[in-house]
């Protein structure tokens, strides 16, 4: 029973289901596309969205541009037919409770369209990323690199191996700008891992437009080039453990001159320690101070309560006095020298990974400092 003002609606007099409105919008959403594409070429990425810190981050950004241009169009013209269309079509007052829509099948030149478009766009994407892509999983010559260095992936923690230099480097690597770096990253694998958890954590430095999965048994060389000097976050991107939130670090891209010297601080200090010249000395810490960096650096993982309370590692309110506990988890008596000695160098356990100073960003003067702290806590 349809009225004629119904049947209007749904064909106008040229037999067309489409009026003079919806080429209005259309027009509109063209205008809308053609600004925000221009906005897309036109925007620097670089330093206004995130800065391109090493040379492939470059041409990822070309790849990301190419995909934004396409997608605004596609973005604008579904959803605007979306809104159009709800709105152009709603239900009328007058419309009886049984009405339903026109119902409109099949056009095989607007299906034709749909697909091949956006076919030929994906394909056009996957062959230059073919080109792209390789940077980072260079072979053969390309490969041959300035510095080959490792990540590895703790729980919660990095840890940087680097030619010539005997100790790891936790956490914040340092790195000489222009210079071509290959990466072995991997995890920690269950049998190095007293806890037999290995798990995967995921490497991901967006400056440098980097994501790798650290995989327990994998190695996976990346390749890159940093050129921009400046600090630069580490984020884990796996969810891997309680402290994967913690799990922060930094490359630090220094000038060639600077990052010489930062190797040769290294070099210095390891020679230094192999002489035995930096003894582990216990001077009297200051509770002041080492309860600040307490809630600095360890709240995160302890709290100051009863052993028993547990957050990643044990509570440590009762830590030199508890008689269901008398010996630490390394198995030693609580005493100042050996608690230092976890602070210090980190501990493996059953309740899992305790890091050494060097991850919790501690001097030595912070080891004495949250001695004296925990010396005070129980009463
Ligand atoms: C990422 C989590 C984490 C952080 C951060 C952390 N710890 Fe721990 N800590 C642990 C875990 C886990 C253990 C238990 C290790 C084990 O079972 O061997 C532990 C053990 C300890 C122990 C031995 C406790 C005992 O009863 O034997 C001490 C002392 C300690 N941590 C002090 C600290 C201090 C001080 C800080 C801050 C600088 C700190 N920890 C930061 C996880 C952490
Ligand atoms: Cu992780």
């Amino acid at each position: 029973m349809a009225s004629d003002g119904e049947s209007k609606r749904l064909k106008d007099d040229q037999g067309h289901y489409l009026d003079a409105g919806f080429w209005r919008a259309v027009w509109v959403m063209a205008v809308i596309s053609v600004v925000l594409m221009a906005v897309v070429v036109a925007y620097p990425i670089d330093p206004w969205f995130l800065p391109e810190a090493s040379t492939t981050s470059v041409d990822i950004d070309k790849l990301f541009k190419f995909s934004m241009f396409f997608s605004v169009p596609i973005l604008v013209f579904v959803n605007g037919f979306l809104i159009y269309f709800a709105i152009r079509y709603r239900r009328r007052p007058e419309d009886p409770d049984s009405a339903i829509g026109s119902q409109i099948h099949d056009h095989r030149a607007l299906e034709t369209w749909w697909t091949v478009v956006p076919a030929v766009l994906m394909v056009t994407l996957a062959v230059l990323s073919y080109f792209v892509i390789p940077e980072y999983y260079p072979t053969g010559q390309a490969a041959a690199s300035a510095v080959t260095m490792e990540a590895i992936g703790h729980k919660f923690y990095y840890e940087f191996r680097y030619p010539g230099l005997r100790n790891s480097v936790m956490n914040d690597a340092h790195l000489p700008i222009g210079v071509p770096v290959t990466m072995d990253i991997t995890s920690l694998e269950s049998s190095q891992d007293v806890n037999n958890e290995a798990v995967i954590h995921s490497f991901w430095v967006p400056e440098f437009r980097i994501k790798q999965d650290m995989v327990p048994g994998m190695v996976v060389p990346l390749h890159f080039t940093p050129r921009e000097t400046g600090t630069f976050r580490i984020v884990c991107t796996e969810f891997c453990g309680l402290g994967h939130s913690h799990m922060w670090g930094k490359v630090i891209v220094d000038s060639r001159s600077d990052f010489d010297k930062w190797y040769a601080d290294q070099k210095r200090s390891e020679q230094a320690e192999a002489k035995g010249v930096q003894p582990i000395s216990l001077a009297p810490g200051d509770a002041g101070a080492g309860q600040t960096t307490f809630n600095a650096k360890c709240v995160a993982c302890h709290k100051a309560a009863p052993f028993e309370q547990k957050l990643v590692g044990p509570g440590l309110g009762n830590l030199f006095h508890d008689p269901s506990h008398p010996n630490l988890v390394t198995g030693k008596p609580a005493t100042p020298a050996n608690v230092a000695d976890i602070i210090e160098h980190g501990a493996h356990g059953d309740m899992g990974t305790m890091p050494p100073m060097q991850v919790n960003g501690l001097s030595q003067k912070d080891v004495a400092n949250l001695v004296a702290y925990l010396q005070t806590l129980h009463k």
